[in-house]
């Protein structure tokens, strides 16, 4: 089976949750353990992907490692066309749609196309929006920033990707944002396309992640939280809500600093 058809099989029966690895934020062992937590507390999919560092060794290397901690689906969210593997069952084939640069709308994607036909990778096509605050994504990827006000701007968005035969769309507020994609901007997207909606960014509590399924997102993605959390019951709970499942944090850490090595001290939520 497909990433793609694995991916629609399961957000068919309700949202699904993924899992955002950056490869270049721990030793690829490191991050197959955090695969298999994840795994654990009822994760779908493991992403790999990062703005900037992500080579590809440390794709491999993390790729492998999360296949054989976790078994999960590897998917990756590239950055750009630089790094490439073998050990990835899949490309999210991505246009930036908002970005002010050809190279990140169109360049990079034709660049690539040879060496993804060539490998063998599915690609699954995806169109990637990022919204304020957008953090280094944006800044990255020279982004004109949906702003958090401007719903109709994210439907435009929305609908463009689904006429130019899109499997996906993202709504990105950019990872470690302070406040996650505006529930309202969630929904009108939603209503407004057929195609699955993935939302992602600032996502750190089981509240925000049921705010983003309750409006509509068929997928939610966590990253820093993974990287920032120690406690298993936190990170359940947040899978559990993202997914619709009862969830209960009565027995979380939250608020505690974790133990984590990268980065260090931080806090649950
Ligand atoms: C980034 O949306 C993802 O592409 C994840 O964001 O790191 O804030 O969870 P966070």
């Amino acid at each position: 089976m497909t990433v793609k058809q694995y991916l629609l099989d399961r957000i068919a029966k309700g949202t699904i949750h993924m899992a955002l690895i950056d490869p270049d934020r721990q030793p690829a062992e490191e991050a197959g353990k955090i695969a298999k937590r994840m795994k654990d507390a009822g994760t779908d999919a493991v992403m790999i992907g990062g703005s900037t560092g992500v080579t590809s060794e440390n794709l491999t290397d993390t790729a492998k490692a999360i296949k054989k901690y976790s078994g999960l689906p590897v998917i990756y969210f590239p950055g750009g066309p630089e790094a490439m593997s073998t050990e990835v069952d899949c490309i999210l084939y991505m246009c930036m749609m908002n970005s002010t640069e050809l190279r990140n709308v169109i360049g990079a994607q034709v660049y690539a196309a040879p060496y993804i036909k060539k490998l063998g990778i599915e690609p699954i096509s995806m169109g990637y929006v990022i919204v304020e605050p957008g953090m280094k994504v944006g800044e990255v990827g020279k982004a004109k920033l949906v702003k958090r006000d401007d719903v109709k701007g994210a439907v435009a968005y929305g609908l463009a990707a689904e006429m130019y035969g899109m499997s996906l769309f993202y709504l990105e507020a950019g990872s470690g944002a302070d406040k996650p994609v505006p529930p309202e901007m969630i929904s009108a997207v939603k209503a407004a396309i057929s195609i699955p909606l993935i939302v992602g960014g600032g996502i750190r509590t089981p509240e925000a992640a049921e705010a983003a399924r309750k409006a509509g997102a068929d997928a939610v993605v966590t990253g820093t939280l993974l990287e920032q959390c120690d406690d298993d019951e936190w990170l359940k709970a947040v899978v559990k809500a993202a997914k619709g499942l009862r969830w209960d944090t009565a027995t979380t850490t939250r608020g505690r600093p974790t133990t984590r090595r990268y980065p260090p001290g931080r806090r649950c939520g």
